[in-house]
């Protein structure tokens, strides 16, 4: 095995684009003025050590589980991660995130406080969730703490800007990553509770949990169209449908795939879209940033 996989499956940077796309709305929705190209690099370096520092604590934590992993429904094949297989140490491990904690934690402190303030908590998330009191071992709370680590991304990338929005749309970005973090947790089911992890599906049981998808759907939708009315920032006014719409398609294709014992959901129903959604907000973002310069 060459040693750059070793480290591309120790950090699952494909993993990071389910909070890339809060992340780059998050920058989409802050670019005007005030955008720096400079803060959105340093930003995004920021982004990227959150990431890394908390998908090490996460395999360092998860050592002694992710053996048992059966390769399905995930980014990679867990029971090949880099701890598991000994290629590396949990001690370089640990170097690793402590270095990206001080990446993150130095990057943002050079963008703004707001900022540095999101990702300090953000990487506490990071944290808590793998390590103890091991949150995504807690029913609900390993929920909240993924719906909390995405709104709290959302808001950093808008406060690169120094753009702030009103409460309803952090909380529509909490219910929306509720909404589409909940079907991950359930197709995990089998493998969570053969190595006794304590996750929402765990304890109330797949079923119940897909059940209660259908009231975060109906939320996430109605603070949506709320979102739509309310907001006027174009870019709300063009994402705010299309979210709509692919809650309600990821949430009839994921109940759909449920066959009354368990469900496999292709990781790409969420990584594609996000990823080519993610792309294309960059992309405005630096049209954004070279008009203002040019203009
Ligand atoms: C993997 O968790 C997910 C993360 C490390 C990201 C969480 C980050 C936050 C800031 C909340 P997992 O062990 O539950 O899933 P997997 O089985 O894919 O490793
Ligand atoms: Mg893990």
């Amino acid at each position: 095995m060459s040693g750059l996989y070793t480290y591309y499956l120790l950090l699952r940077p494909v993993a990071w684009i389910c909070f890339l796309l809060p992340f780059a709305v998050g920058l989409g929705i802050g670019a005007g003025e005030k955008t720096e190209l400079f803060k959105v690099f340093l930003a995004t370096i920021s982004f990227a050590s959150w990431m890394s520092f908390s998908f090490v604590v996460n395999a360092i934590y998860d050592k002694e589980v992710d053996k048992y992993h059966d390769g399905r429904t995930k980014d990679v094949d867990l029971s090949k991660q880099p701890l598991v297989t000994g290629e590396i140490s949990v001690k370089k491990a640990q170097i690793i995130s402590f270095l990206s904690l001080l990446v993150s934690i130095f990057s943002a402190y050079l963008i703004n406080q707001n900022f540095l303030i999101a990702m300090i908590l953000a990487n506490f998330i990071g944290l808590i969730y793998s390590a103890p009191p091991r949150l995504k071992s807690k029913p609900i709370a390993d929920v909240v703490c993924n719906a909390a680590a995405a709104s709290l991304i959302f808001y950093a990338g808008m406060s690169v800007s120094e753009y702030y929005a009103s409460i309803e749309l952090y909380l529509a970005a909490f219910i929306l990553a509720a909404t589409f973090y909940i079907p991950t947790a359930v197709s995990d089911f089998e493998f969570d509770k053969l190595v006794g992890l304590k996750t929402t599906p765990v304890f109330f049981g797949p079923e119940k949990t897909l059940k209660s998808l259908y009231i975060f759907a109906v939320f996430t939708v109605l603070l949506w169209i709320h979102v739509f009315i309310s907001s006027e920032k174009l870019l709300i006014k063009i994402l705010s449908p299309l979210i709509t719409v692919y809650t309600i398609f990821y949430v009839s294709v994921v109940n759909r795939r449920w066959n009354g014992r368990f469900l496999r959901v292709s990781p790409n129903l969420i990584l594609a879209p996000f990823a080519l959604i993610s792309i294309i907000l960059y992309l405005y973002i630096f049209v954004i940033i070279f008009l203002k310069v040019g203009g």
